[in-house]
């Protein structure tokens, strides 16, 4: 439809300083804090007053970051949300307000795709595949059976939902690849060292973990270890993200891959928060660069990671 008109905000209109809200998940994981960092380096680069605020894994304090900045009458929203469903009603007043909306990181399941402006992230069912095709590649001339546990992300989450669903296609083909146990670990170290502390006592024989995140695999490792068993030899492990330990652990032998995972989106945002604002039309989707890196490329990749 025709590009929207400058909005409703105090300094957008008379090309003053555009005033962003930016509502976060939380501060779960190493990559949650690198993407923070981006967001509000990239603002402060970019002359916008950014409102932040970080809503602990909370879709309610979410939609009330949103209510605020909408009664801020603030000139653009973005926000990554923590769970899939649930926003249409907040989305909705934010549009009646004239508040153009940008989805970073996670998307929602609205029908209504005139509710925002443009998704900024991955693609995270690629992200799935491409764990699931490292495994394949890895185990091309095992007979099997593979076991494998899965420490899954934030139930409800698009990460969560969409790099199970990836993986699982991936590994479809070959019936020797079995996913013995799936359970959240809510993308956090402690957690996920919880849960698969509890995979180690109910599954006896666990050839492989994938876990949907870097703090997960992390967490999970403590537990391998305790347990008396060497991760990355006895228990293989696949992970997302990307961030520096997880690189750190791959020159260490314990994780075996990472799909990466770029939280780096400050400056994308910011572009296309300006543009939003000036009522130009943006892409509908604005996709992240990102590899996979096995255990053997980590150490040549470790001094030029930025998260
Ligand atoms: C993925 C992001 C996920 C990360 C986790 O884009 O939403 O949330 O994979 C983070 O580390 O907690």
């Amino acid at each position: 439809g025709p590009a929207a008109g400058p909005s409703s905000g105090a300094g957008a209109g008379r090309g003053g300083t555009i005033t962003l809200g930016f509502s976060q998940v939380g501060a779960e994981s190493g990559w949650r804090t690198a993407n923070t960092k981006s967001v509000q380096e990239a603002a402060k680069k970019a002359g916008i007053d950014l409102k932040f605020s970080d809503a602990q894994q909370k879709q309610e304090n979410q939609i009330k970051a949103l209510r605020t900045f909408i009664q801020q009458k603030v000139d653009v929203i973005a926000f990554s949300p923590v769970v899939e469903s649930g926003w249409d009603t907040v989305l909705k007043e934010a549009k009646d307000a004239g508040i153009p909306v940008i989805l970073t990181d996670r998307a929602v399941d609205t029908k209504d795709t005139s509710l925002y402006k443009t998704f900024l992230g991955s693609d995270f069912v690629k992200e799935g595949r491409s764990a699931g095709e490292w495994l394949t590649g890895a185990y091309a001339n095992e007979p099997g059976p593979v076991n494998i546990v899965e420490l899954q992300g934030t139930t409800g989450s698009a990460p969560a939902n969409d790099r199970k669903a990836g993986f699982a296609e991936a590994i479809r083909g070959d019936g020797k690849f079995k996913i013995v146990a799936s359970q959240s670990g809510d993308f956090t170290r402690a957690k996920g060292k919880e849960v698969m502390q509890a995979f180690l006592k109910s599954q006896k024989d666990i050839d492989v973990l994938y876990a949907h995140n870097d703090d997960m695999a992390l967490g999970a490792i403590q537990a391998i270890e305790e347990s008396g068993k060497k991760p990355g030899t006895d228990i293989k492990v696949i992970s997302v993200d990307g961030i520096k330990d997880a690189f750190v652990a791959m020159t260490e032998g314990k994780i075996n891959v990472v799909v990466e995972c770029n939280p780096l989106l400050g400056d994308q945002l910011m572009e296309l928060a300006k543009k939003v604002v000036a009522g130009e039309n943006v892409p509908p989707r604005v996709e992240t660069e990102e590899g996979v890196f096995p255990q053997d490329k980590a150490a040549a990749a470790l001094p030029s990671r930025k998260y």
